[in-house]
């Protein structure tokens, strides 16, 4: 696996003016997603271009606020959540790192102000609407009029599953293959699925030993099982794609689960073996799987963490909160 041979700034750098204008302040937001097949290897780490395409579905009104304004006292300032970061925390160097990507050598100095709506009961990674509010509040501010194939390919560059947060519903990124990667980008798919219940159950809050971009970095590297993802992932793509169109719940579910269940395989074969599992995380699997065999539609999908996410109908909602109590629940079509 080869890197690409250009960096960020060349490919970014060439849709961008010389000089930049600037707005008072702009603001955007970017939905959270969960991937039902998943993005799991790199074929060059520059840009996150990925070994395989993936299919996620976005979390409705859960994701990011950022907020950028002209910084009054000279410096870049970064808050989180309402707290200013610290200059040498990882969060700040990202944030920091990736806006010099379009201003450049200018000397805009700015405050960067995110907020995640994420339940922080959820588990879930906040990259990907991170990286995506990011970008949009960035194109606003700037006024640099970017396209949405343009401005998934940027947020792409910060975290891969960010190319899919610039759209809702369900969404495809292509892995493209272009060196320069602007057609490895996401693409919203036509349709809506009103019943469609995501249940996120958290089963540790720990911070995870190895996190997902180490975990795919070993694994890509190590595991003897990874040579088949690209196949299986290129086969589920198509899959799910079918079962959407087709309103098949089943075949959907038993496709996104069967995708993470491999995912996980090829992480358990890496060395050192990552196993993201815990016991808890086990117990839930078996009573999907009790749950499954007495009738109820309902499957799992889980990512480079201990968490599950549970995929439903709206049918089978009074008897999955009752089963499984601490559950948050999303519907990602339904308005709130
Ligand atoms: C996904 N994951 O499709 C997969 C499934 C984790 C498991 O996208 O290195 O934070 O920033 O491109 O996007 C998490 O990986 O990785 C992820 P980078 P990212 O949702």
């Amino acid at each position: 696996m080869s890197d690409t041979l250009q960096t960020k700034a060349q490919v970014i750098n060439q849709f961008l003016p010389e000089k930049l204008t600037t707005k008072h302040s702009a603001e955007a937001f970017a939905p959270s997603n969960i991937a039902l097949c998943k993005y799991w290897g790199k074929r060059a780490t520059e840009l996150n271009l990925p070994t395989n395409s993936s299919l996620s579905i976005s979390l409705g009104h859960l994701g990011s606020h950022t907020r950028i304004s002209h910084s009054e006292n000279g410096a870049d300032v970064v808050k989180l959540n309402n707290r200013t970061q610290d200059e040498q925390s990882s969060f700040c160097r990202k944030v920091i790192a990736f806006i010099n990507l379009f201003r450049r050598d200018q000397s805009i100095p700015l405050v960067i102000d995110t907020r995640n709506n994420i339940p922080t009961a959820a588990g879930l990674a906040s990259s990907a609407s991170g990286f995506a509010a990011l970008v949009l509040a960035i194109n606003d501010f700037f006024e640099l009029r970017l396209t949405k194939v343009q401005l998934s390919a940027f947020a792409r560059m910060g975290s891969g599953s960010a190319s899919r947060a610039i759209y809702t519903g369900f969404v495809r990124w292509d892995m493209g293959k272009q060196e320069d990667g602007m057609d490895s980008v996401a693409s919203q798919l036509d349709f809506q699925w009103d019943d469609f219940c995501i249940g996120l159950i958290k089963v540790s809050s720990a911070k995870k030993p190895v996190d997902s971009r180490s975990g795919m970095d070993r694994t890509t590297a190590t595991s003897s099982l990874y040579q088949n993802w690209p196949a299986q992932a290129a086969a589920d793509l198509i899959t799910l794609q079918k079962a959407i169109e087709n309103r098949d719940f089943s075949a959907m579910g038993a496709c996104a689960e069967q995708n993470a269940m491999s995912m996980h395989a090829t992480m358990i074969s890496a060395w050192p073996p990552l196993v993201y599992w815990l016991p808890e995380s086990l117990a839930v699997m078996q009573r999907v799987w009790q749950l499954r065999e007495s009738g109820i539609a309902v499957y799992f999908t889980m990512d480079a963490g201990p968490n599950l996410k549970l995929l439903f109908e709206e049918s089978s909602r009074k008897l999955l909160e009752t089963e499984f109590p601490q559950m948050d629940i999303i519907q990602p079509f339904k308005s709130h």
